[in-house]
């Protein structure tokens, strides 16, 4: 699967971003919680554009998993319906659903996207999309870890073994990462601003939209970019939102 590198877009195109729902389940208050928002976003704002910036899911072990007893109807069919009435859908990988392929988006109508993306506004202002882990550079060990599991050798092993394997891996890996974040310090955890900085400059962009770090709000860069953060999800109303960028600019909703 080739992700596609940019996105440009006409006058009056709106794209709305959410990220890190790390829904658990198809039937779940989440879930449910997710599909209201976003028709009502949808309802309210009419953007042309739905791209969702990574970690949809809480954990992703192969498309497989649509065939199984944890298949996901309701948020396939609801996004396939938006498609089919218009609504382009986007897709970035998350560190928790970097296995998301072809397969998936197939079934939604989305489109993959590079992480990075660069996306070009009407005006010609260019933004550098990203989930945002490529950006924790300072977090060494998760580093490590993500460019062993983001190698297609690593991937095509993992995906070749049964499902039940799969999926007891990745619970796994889970409470280990709960375990280590627990040791980490919040600024190991978040962006590095160089990294961040360096990203924006060699893309010719003004500034940078991502996810991941759990801190949302509007940031500048050390060299004067501007840096905006999506919320991560819970089932509290008040963590429950996105970012919508029109031709006024981004603002969180
Ligand atoms: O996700 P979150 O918020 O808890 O923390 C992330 C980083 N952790 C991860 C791991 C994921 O949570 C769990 C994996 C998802 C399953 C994917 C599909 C199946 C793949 C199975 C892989 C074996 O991304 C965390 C960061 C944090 O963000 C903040 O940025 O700190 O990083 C870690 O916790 C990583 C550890 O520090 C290092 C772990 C080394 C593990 C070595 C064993 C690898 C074995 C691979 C072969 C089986
Ligand atoms: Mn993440």
């Amino acid at each position: 699967m080739n992700p596609r590198a940019s996105l440009e877009l006409a006058p009056d195109q709106k794209v709305l971003f959410a990220s890190d729902l790390h829904l658990l389940h198809d039937d779940d208050p989440l879930c449910t919680g997710f599909l209201a928002w976003l028709e009502e976003q949808l309802r309210s704002h009419q953007p042309h554009w739905l791209v969702i910036l990574g970690d949809l899911f809480e954990t992703w072990v192969g498309d497989d998993l649509l065939d199984s007893e944890s298949a996901w109807p309701r948020l396939t069919e609801t996004l396939q319906r938006e498609h089919r009435a218009g609504l382009q859908i986007g897709l970035v990988h998350g560190n928790r659903d970097f296995l998301l392929g072809p397969r998936f988006c197939q079934s939604v109508g989305a489109t993959l996207f590079a992480d990075p993306f660069v996306l070009t506004q009407a005006s010609g202002r260019r933004w550098v999309i990203s989930h945002g882990d490529a950006y924790c550079t300072d977090d060494l060990d998760y580093q490590a870890f993500r460019a062993t599991v983001r190698e297609p050798a690593w991937q095509h092993e993992f995906l070749a073994q049964p499902l039940e394997a799969r999926l007891a891996t990745a619970q796994t890996m889970r409470q280990r990462s709960q375990a280590e974040k627990r040791a980490k310090t919040l600024s190991i955890m978040d962006v590095n601003q160089s990294a961040v900085d360096g990203a924006i400059e060699s893309h010719r962009a003004f500034g940078m939209i991502h996810g991941h770090t759990h801190r949302p709000g509007s940031y500048r860069t050390p060299s004067g970019h501007d840096r905006w953060v999506l919320t991560d999800w819970s089932i509290e109303p008040a963590r429950q939102g996105g970012l919508l960028l029109s031709d006024d600019g981004p603002r969180l909703i």
